[in-house]
């Protein structure tokens, strides 16, 4: 595929990476989280390096286990219902050096006098959840709203390195990219490094369009709700699915224009209503367009006026886990929102292929730290809080959906699988 770019042009991650585990009070469901969603931190702490991303190919083109390391302690708590005691034998010899201390250490013996010693293989879950998560692989749906025209499309493509919200049926590389009409959901299956993600972009009209905006974030959130709705009326199914499909929204990429001004009322009124259904990540989309000193005043100004309007973005400060977390969201929240740059276009940068925007005065690189924010926000949204994105999704927002829905019904009762819809993916 000619549009990888290899891992060593790929610059590190600028955000901290952050514990895949969510800092929310977790509701005390009796339905499991989703999946290899929760538990399955390993893909999500995976070193920046570990990119190659070949979309839909099935070359593994790095060996996997990378991610070990990240995960040890987090995810312990969550998944241990899901290991078999007998894998620890299998995946011994991959315990984490650092963890295995905990074992092998055995000799200094607790107070009650226990004379037991020597290695008992905990530590081994971490590698028996990412054989797991790779068998099974795991959802991410990912929405883009914004009006048209503003890089939507070319962002997510430059995020997964393909043309992943292009593909949509009927429509190829070269023709005219066809403008959204409806809320479009498209899913493509990436494999890295043996793990693999099933992808689905929700394309969403162009927000704001019309000359009338008056209410149009109301299909954006009946399409958000729907979502939920499916999910809990195959969770109450008296023969549920052993894994349900997750269509529900982990992340709304929200595109504010470059203007330099301030926000429109309409972005406040759609984050404002929305905020409380589905993680929101303003981005400022554009931002070539802007001078140095025009962004960054630009960016001051929405974060301020975010602030004065309450608006609670991802990640939002009340789910921070611990001061650790705290301290991670805040370096991030402080970045925010994200001035980008996107391309699906390669170009030839002091001998290394780099995505980049050519322009008269010289090549904007998207994934170069000093020439925008595109980097930083891949690496959030995908290095290190992908797994985070999904809990909070299903811990907080999916949660309140439920329990509301559960009490203004007096309780769902039990649906036949007949009833449910299809799942769109
Ligand atoms: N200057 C600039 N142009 C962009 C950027 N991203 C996309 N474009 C261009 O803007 C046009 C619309 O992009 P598209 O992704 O289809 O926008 P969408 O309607 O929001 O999905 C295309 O010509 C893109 O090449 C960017 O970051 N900077
Ligand atoms: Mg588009």
């Amino acid at each position: 595929m000619s549009d990888i770019v290899p891992p060593e042009v790929r610059p590190k991650p600028a955000v901290p990476a952050k514990p895949p585990n969510v800092g929310a009070p977790s509701p005390s469901s009796p339905f499991p989280p989703q999946g290899p969603g929760v538990g399955a931190g390993g893909i999500v702490a995976a070193p920046p390096s570990a990119i190659p991303v070949p979309i839909g190919s099935h070359g593994p083109s790095h060996p996997v286990g990378h991610s070990v390391g990240h995960s040890v302690g987090h995810n312990v708590g969550h998944s241990g219902g899901h290991a078999g005691g007998h894998a620890g034998g299998l995946a011994g010899g991959h315990a984490p050096a650092h963890s295995a201390g905990h074992g092998h250490g055995g000799s200094h013996s607790s107070g009650g006098g226990s004379t037991l010693l020597g290695y008992i293989g905990i530590d081994t879950i971490i590698e028996q959840m990412r054989k797991k998560t790779m068998k099974t692989g795991f959802d991410f749906n990912i929405m883009v709203v914004g009006p048209s025209g503003l890089g939507k499309s070319t962002l997510v493509n430059t995020l997964f390195k393909s043309q992943v919200s292009r593909k949509s049926a009927g429509w190829s590389r070269d023709e005219k990219i066809p403008k959204t009409v409806e809320i479009k959901s498209v899913s493509h299956v990436i494999e890295e490094g043996g793990v693999k993600m099933k992808l689905t972009v929700v394309d969403t009209p162009g927000f704001g369009d019309q000359i009338n905006n008056d209410n149009c974030w109301e299909p954006i959130s009946k399409y958000i709700n729907e979502q939920f709705e499916k999910f809990l009326k195959e969770e109450v199914n008296i023969t549920r699915k052993k894994r349900i499909p997750d269509t529900r929204v982990h992340c709304c990429l929200y595109f504010i224009p470059p203007t330099g001004h301030s926000l429109r009322q309409l972005d406040v009124e759609f984050m404002k209503r929305l905020s409380h259904s589905v993680n929101i990540i303003p981005v400022i989309a554009k931002s070539d367009t802007m001078t140095v000193e025009e962004r960054q005043e630009f960016k001051q100004r929405v974060r301020k006026e975010l602030e004065m309007n309450g608006i609670e973005f991802y990640p939002q400060k009340e789910f921070d886990d611990d001061i650790e977390d705290k301290s991670d969201n805040d370096k991030i929240r402080e970045m925010m929102p994200f001035a980008v740059v996107g391309s699906d276009k390669e170009y030839q940068v002091n001998g290394k292929r780099v995505l980049g925007r050519k322009t008269p005065w010289g090549i904007i690189e998207v994934e170069n730290p000093n020439h925008c924010e595109f980097a930083q926000l891949r690496d959030f949204l995908i290095r290190s809080h992908l797994q985070d994105l999904k809990e909070v999704t299903h811990n907080i927002h999916y949660e309140t959906y439920r329990a509301k829905r559960l009490n203004d019904n007096g309780g769902l009762h039990p649906i036949t699988s007949n009833d449910t819809q299809e799942s769109n993916l």
